[in-house]
């Protein structure tokens, strides 16, 4: 572990669903922000490195500082039960670069409730989309609840999908006690300037170390499908460092709750086999 935290670049973590704009709000950043602070990037894909492709082929940042973990499982894992790949890409990142301001962290698309470990992130975005449906916010989860901002992204695609932004940020921010929140479409300047201005309020908060990291909570209980079409409940507890993950195995067709898990994780796109 670093001495100080506050005398490393920000580690900041971006989460959400799967295609709501992760990547995209990345490359945003970079292009706001790259002239004026020293930025690396992150990616964590479950088998390829088309993330880092993406940022890289976008041409807003050196590409040798965009790095890709390969988790190879569940994208949550890596950000938050053992966090040592993306801990290394860090470390690695601002020995190669130093010294860099801030080291940005894709989460691979994951479902509503994963967020990051506050052991590998100083602070943490959560990024929804207006097509998830203006509901989702309201539903709440630790990411949407308590992660450092909740963006509400592809604002500009509203009025073909029918929701209501205002009404979206006024439901979201409820479920987050006044966090801030968000409205942002890459198409729309102003929202961009306000982005780029929390990224440097946040920048200097760790620097002065009056920013605390926060843990937004576990991930809810969720099943993972077995080879042999059977499965186990996954639960992530409150003192996840003190207890191993408890693995109750239960099988399709005797666990209904499980099998309910199972399906909400293939709505939100998972990507377990
Ligand atoms: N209309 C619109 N589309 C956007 C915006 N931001 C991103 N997109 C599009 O949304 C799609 C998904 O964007 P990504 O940035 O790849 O999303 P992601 O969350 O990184 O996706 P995964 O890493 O696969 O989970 C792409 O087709 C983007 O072009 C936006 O502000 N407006
Ligand atoms: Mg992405």
């Amino acid at each position: 572990m670093p001495e100080s935290t506050a005398s490393r670049a920000l580690r900041l973590g971006v989460a959400g669903p799967v295609g709501t704009g992760k990547s995209s709000l990345i490359a945003t950043i970079c292009r706001v922000l790259a002239d004026e602070i020293r930025i690396g990037v992150i990616t964590n894909d479950i088998y390829t490195d088309e993330d880092a492709r993406f940022l890289r082929s976008a041409g807003v940042l050196d590409p040798e500082r965009i790095v890709a973990v390969e988790t190879g499982a569940c994208p949550h894992t890596a950000i938050r039960d053992d966090v040592t790949a993306n801990l290394f890409a860090a470390e690695d990142l601002e020995r190669a670069f130093a010294p860099l301001d801030m080291v940005v962290i894709e989460s691979g698309g994951d479902n509503l409730t994963a967020t990051f470990s506050p052991a590998l992130v100083d602070a943490q975005i959560f990024v929804l989309d207006v097509a998830g449906g203006g509901d989702v916010a309201r539903k709440g989860g630790p990411g949407i609840g308590r992660a450092d901002l909740l963006v509400v992204n592809k604002t500009d695609l509203a009025p073909y999908v029918g929701v209501d932004v205002p009404q979206m940020v006024v439901d979201a921010t409820s479920a987050r006690e006044g966090r801030p929140v968000l409205a942002l479409s890459r198409t729309d300047a102003a929202s961009v300037a306000a982005l780029r201005a929390w990224v440097l309020s946040m920048i200097a908060a760790h620097r002065s170390g009056s920013h605390v990291p926060q843990d937004p909570g576990p991930m809810a209980p969720h099943f993972h499908a077995d080879e042999d079409g059977g499965g186990y409940l996954h639960t992530h507890d409150e003192d996840a460092h003190a207890h191993a993950h408890e693995h109750e195995h239960a099988h399709e067709h005797e666990h209904a709750e499980a099998h309910s898990h199972a399906e909400a994780h293939s709505h939100a796109g998972h990507g377990h086999p």
